[in-house]
C-alpha cells in the first residue's frame, strides 16, 4: 500500500514519482523514497492518487528495489573471453567496448551491407524512449534490418482490428458497471491485477464473473464460475454463442442495423454452429454454451475482458476476430460497463512518434523485416530458413525467393529482451547465437541466458535510474518516469548507449546529441491530436501521469464510429477477404499450425486423446511471480515459484503412470525439457501447463519450455504460437527409461 505518509514530511527523504516500465497492462504510477544523504532508494509503493494504481503495486514490483540493488546487476561493460554461451567475460572500459563494437559493426556493414545487422528487442521496458526511441533513430540511420515485434499480441491485435478498426475498448474503470463479466483467456489476478478492483466493485452490485480458460487459474478460483475450454477452440465457442443469440432473437437489431455490416452473412454462417457442434470441439457441454449465450445477451450490460492467452495459437487471430463480434451483436457497446477490452493502446495510436524515431533517416525504407518469432530461422545460415524468417503477416504475403532474402545476419544487437529464454524454438535460437561468425551485443541489467552468448554485454540502467514516458495498454493514462537515484556503477540508459554507439560509428546527426529529458519534453510538446491536450509536460512533471483527453465515461462505440473501412463493426470484412482470409468469423481446427480439416459442418474434429501415443497440448502462461523472464533473477520471487513444473490432469498422468512430484521429460520434434510434474484437476484433460518463463539457466537441464514451442506463425500478424505446442510426456525416473522416445530434431 501507499506509504507516502511515512515520508512526505521528512526533510531527509525525497519522494520521486515514476512509472512501472514492465510489460503489463496496468502501467502503474509508483513513488520511490530516496534517502538524500546516501542517495539510496529505501522504499517503493503505488501512487495513491492514480485512479488505476490506487496505491498498490503487484507482488513483483513491490520487490523492485531488490531487483535494482541485486548483487547480479551488471555494472561495467563486459567482453567475452570464453566460448559463446559459456558466460565467461572480463570487464572492459566503455571506451574500449564502444571502439571495438563500432569497428566491428562498420566492417560488417561494409562487407555485407547494413541489413546484415539485426536489432532484437521487445518488452524489458515499454517506455517510448528506452524502448524504440533512440534505438529506432540508430537503426534507421544505419539502415539495419527491421524487426516485426510479433512475440506477444499480434494475432489477436489483427483479429480485433479487422472487426473493430482500432484497439479501443471498455475502460477498466467501467467494468465496475457491468452485470456479467466474462474473463476470457486472461489470468487477471496474475497479469492485470488492477482490473480486479473494478471487477469486485461490479460483483458488490450483483455482477457474476465467469472465467473461460483451460486452467482453473487463481482468477478462475476467485470468480463465480470456471468454464474449462480446450486450448485454441475459442472461436467455436463464440460462433455457437452467436448461433444461440441470433436463433433466439436476442440480438440488438437496432444496433446491428445502424452500426454493423454483414449481419445476414453472419447469421447464415453461424446457423451451422450449434452448441452441440461447439461442445464436441471446445469440451464445454452444449447446455452450458446455450446458457452462457443467453446470459450474455440478457445481461445489461455484459463486459468481456479478453486477453492474449487465447490468441497464442495457430487460429488465434480468427478466434479474437470472432469473439470481438459479440458486443456489437448484443449492442453492449451502448452502455457503460458493456463492450470488450483487449488492449487500451488504441487510445494512444495517434501519438506521433516520427520526431522520436526518425524514420526519415532511413535511406532504404523497403529494408527487409524479420519476424522476431523466427529468430532461430533468421540466424540460420540456410537461405531457405532465412526466407521463412521474413515477416509474412497475412496469407497473401509469400515467402521471398532466394535472391530477395538479403544477407545473412552477421550482427545482432539485443536490448530489452531475452530471446535465449523467451523466444520460440530455443534450440534453434541458441544454435544461432552460438555461431562463431555472429557478432552479438547485449544491453542488459543482468547476465541473462542471452547475455551469456554475447561478444559484448553493455550494462543498462533500471527504471529508477532513467527518464521515460509510458503509454498503457490497459488504461487511458500517459505516465512520466523520472529518475529517482544515480546510475549504478557504469550503467547507462539504452538511449545513451545508442547515442554512444552512434558516435562510435561516426553518425554526427543532431538527433544523437539531444539529452533524454529534452527528447521527452519535445515528444510531449509536439503532439497535435486533441486526445493529448491534457498531457502537457508540466502536468506530467507535477503528477507523474495525465489522463488522455477522452470523454468521461468513454464509450468509444456507443454510436458506432468504428474506424474500419466501412465505419461499422465488420461481421463481414472485405479487408480480410483481400488479405486472404475468410471474410466471416469461422473456426478451423489446426495442428502444428496447419489446417488439418476443413470448415464444413461435417469435417472431422481432432481428438484429444490421453494415451501416450498421442501428444498433449502444452500451454505455458505467466507464472504469478514472474514477468516473462524479467523477475527470474529476484531470489525471493524465484523461491515463490519453487521450480520449473508441468501441471497435468490426473487422467493424463494415470495413462502415463506418472505420479505427482515426479521428474518428467517433455518432448516433441523440436527438442525436450526436464520438468517436475504437478498432478492437478485444475486443468482440462489433454492439456499440460508449464508456468513461465523460467530462465533456462535456472532449470536443471539448462533448458526451458520454449524448447518445445515451434517458430510457425499464427493465422494473423505472424504472431507467436506459445500455447499451441504438442508434446509427449513420460516419467524421467530411471525405471521408465525404456518409455523414452528421442526428440526428432535438437539443434543445440
Ligand atoms: N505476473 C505476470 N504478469 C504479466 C506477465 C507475466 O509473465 N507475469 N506477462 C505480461 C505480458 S507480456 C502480457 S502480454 C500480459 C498478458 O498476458 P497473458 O498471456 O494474456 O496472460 P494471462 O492473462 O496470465 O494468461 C492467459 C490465460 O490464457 C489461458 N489460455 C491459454 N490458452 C488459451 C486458449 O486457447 N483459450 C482460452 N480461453 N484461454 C487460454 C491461460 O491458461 C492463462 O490463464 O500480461 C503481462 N503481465
Ligand atoms: N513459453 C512462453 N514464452 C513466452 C511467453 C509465454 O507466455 N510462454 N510470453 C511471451 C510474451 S507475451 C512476451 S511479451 C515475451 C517477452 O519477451 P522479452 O521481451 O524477451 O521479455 P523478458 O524475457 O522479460 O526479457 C526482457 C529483458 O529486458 C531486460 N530489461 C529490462 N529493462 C531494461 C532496460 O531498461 N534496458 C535494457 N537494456 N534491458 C532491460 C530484462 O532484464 C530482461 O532480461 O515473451 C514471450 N515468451
Ligand atoms: S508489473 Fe503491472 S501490476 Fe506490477 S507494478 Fe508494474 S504495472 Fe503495476
Ligand atoms: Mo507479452
Amino acid at each position: 500500500m501507499s506509504r507516502i505518509h511515512l515520508y512526505q514530511n521528512n526533510p531527509a527523504i525525497d519522494v520521486v514519482t515514476g512509472a512501472c516500465p514492465h510489460d503489463c497492462p496496468d502501467t502503474c504510477s509508483w513513488q520511490v523514497a530516496v534517502d538524500q544523504q546516501t542517495g539510496q532508494a529505501i522504499d517503493i509503493w503505488g501512487n495513491a492518487s492514480h485512479p488505476i494504481t490506487q496505491g498498490r503495486l503487484c507482488g513483483k514490483v513491490d520487490r523492485y528495489l531488490e531487483r535494482t540493488y541485486h548483487t547480479g546487476r551488471l555494472t561495467t561493460p563486459l567482453r567475452r573471453v570464453g566460448p559463446k554461451g559459456s558466460g565467461q567475460f572480463e570487464p572492459v572500459s566503455w571506451e574500449s567496448a564502444l571502439a571495438a563494437i563500432g569497428t566491428r559493426l562498420a566492417a560488417i556493414v561494409e562487407e555485407w551491407g547494413s541489413q546484415a545487422v539485426l536489432p532484437y528487442s521487445y518488452s524489458g521496458t515499454l517506455g517510448y524512449l528506452q524502448g524504440e526511441g533512440m534505438a529506432a533513430r540508430f537503426f534507421n540511420r544505419m539502415g539495419a534490418s527491421k524487426l516485426a515485434r510479433t512475440i506477444c499480441s499480434e494475432a489477436g491485435f489483427e483479429g480485433y482490428l479487422y472487426t473493430l478498426g482500432a484497439t479501443l475498448g471498455t475502460a477498466p474503470e467501467d467494468f465496475a458497471h457491468a452485470r456479467l463479466i466474462l474473463i476470457w483467456g486472461s489470468n487477471t489476478l496474475t497479469s492485470n491485477l488492477h482490473l480486479w478492483q473494478f471487477v469486485q466493485a461490479a460483483r458488490k452490485k450483483g455482477a457474476r464473473v465467469v472465467v473461460i480458460d483451460p486452467a482453473r487459474t487463481r482468477t478462475a478460483k476467485a470468480a463465480d464460475e470456471w468454464i474449462a475450454i480446450r486450448p485454441g477452440t475459442d472461436a467455436a465457442l463464440a460462433l455457437a454463442m452467436m448461433h444461440v443469440i441470433i436463433d433466439e432473437n436476442l440480438h440488438d437489431t437496432d444496433y446491428v442495423e445502424k452500426y454493423t455490416i454483414g449481419f445476414e452473412q453472419l447469421a447464415r454462417r453461424v446457423k451451422a454452429w450449434t452448441p452441440e457442434r461447439a461442445a464436441a470441439i471446445t469440451g464445454i457441454p452444449a447446455e452450458r454454451i446455450r446458457a452462457l449465450a443467453i446470459d450474455y445477451a440478457a445481461a445489461s450490460p455484459a463486459a468481456i475482458r479478453v486477453n492474449y492467452g487465447m490468441q497464442r495459437h495457430a487460429g488465434g487471430g480468427m478466434a479474437m476476430r470472432t469473439i470481438t463480434c459479440l458486443p456489437a451483436l448484443v449492442g453492449s457497446w451502448r452502455t457503460q460497463g458493456g463492450g470488450i477490452q483487449l488492449s487500451a493502446s488504441g487510445g494512444f495510436r495517434r501519438l506521433d512518434l516520427s520526431g522520436l524515431q526518425r524514420p526519415d533517416l532511413r535511406r532504404d525504407p523497403a529494408a527487409r523485416t524479420i519476424n522476431m518469432n523466427r529468430l532461430g530461422d533468421a540466424l540460420s545460415l540456410d537461405p531457405a530458413r532465412v526466407a521463412l524468417s521474413h515477416y509474412r503477416p497475412r496469407p497473401v504475403d509469400s515467402v521471398p525467393s532466394r535472391e530477395k532474402i538479403g544477407p545473412p545476419v552477421k550482427a545482432l544487437i539485443v536490448y530489452n529482451a531475452n530471446p535465449a529464454s523467451a523466444t520460440p524454438d530455443q534450440s534453434a535460437v541458441t544454435a544461432g547465437l552460438a555461431r562463431e561468425d555472429l557478432f552479438t551485443v547485449v544491453m542488459e541489467q543482468f547476465q541473462t541466458d542471452t547475455a551469456n552468448y554475447a561478444d559484448y554485454i553493455l550494462p543498462a540502467t533500471t527504471q529508477l535510474e532513467q527518464w521515460d514516458l509510458h503509454r498503457s495498454y490497459g488504461h487511458n493514462y500517459l505516465s512520466l518516469n523520472r529518475p529517482a537515484i544515480a546510475r549504478l556503477g557504469e550503467c547507462l540508459p539504452n538511449a545513451e548507449i545508442f547515442r554512444r554507439l552512434a558516435a562510435s560509428l561516426g553518425y554526427t546527426d543532431d538527433c544523437f546529441q539531444t539529452d533524454d529529458e529534452t527528447i521527452l519534453r519535445e515528444l510531449v510538446q509536439s503532439q497535435t491530436q486533441p486526445e493529448f491536450d491534457t498531457c502537457d509536460w508540466e502536468t506530467l512533471l507535477r503528477d507523474g501521469y495525465a489522463r488522455l483527453n477522452l470523454p468521461d465515461p468513454y464509450l468509444p462505440f456507443a454510436q458506432g464510429n468504428f474506424p474500419t473501412p466501412s465505419g461499422k463493426c465488420e461481421f463481414y470484412s472485405q479487408r480480410m477477404a483481400d488479405d486472404g482470409y475468410d471474410p466471416l468469423p469461422t473456426y478451423e481446427s489446426r495442428d502444428w499450425g496447419k489446417i488439418v480439416d476443413g470448415v464444413g459442418a461435417d469435417a472431422p474434429e481432432p481428438q484429444f486423446p490421453i494415451s501416450n501415443t498421442q501428444p498433449l497440448i502444452c500451454i505455458s502462461p505467466p507464472a504469478h511471480s514472474f514477468l516473462n523472464t524479467s523477475f527470474g533473477v529476484v531470489d525471493r520471487l524465484r523461491t515463490r515459484e519453487k521450480e520449473p513444473t508441468l501441471q497435468m490432469h490426473p487422467a493424463d498422468a494415470a495413462a502415463r503412470q506418472i505420479t505427482d512430484g515426479e521428474p518428467v521429460r517433455v518432448w516433441n520434434e523440436l527438442g525436450e525439457v526436464a520438468l517436475i510434474v504437478r498432478v492437478t484437476d485444475d486443468l482440462i484433460p489433454g492439456t499440460v501447463l508449464a508456468p513461465g518463463v523460467w530462465w533456462a539457466s535456472h532449470s536443471p537441464d539448462g533448458r526451458n519450455i520454449n524448447r518445445v514451442v515451434g517458430q510457425y506463425e499464427a493465422d494473423m500478424g505472424a504472431g507467436a504460437c506459445f500455447y499451441d505446442a504438442r508434446v509427449f510426456v513420460a516419467s524421467a525416473a530411471p525405471d521408465h527409461a525404456d518409455a523414452l522416445v528421442p526428440a526428432v530434431r535438437e539443434v543445440g
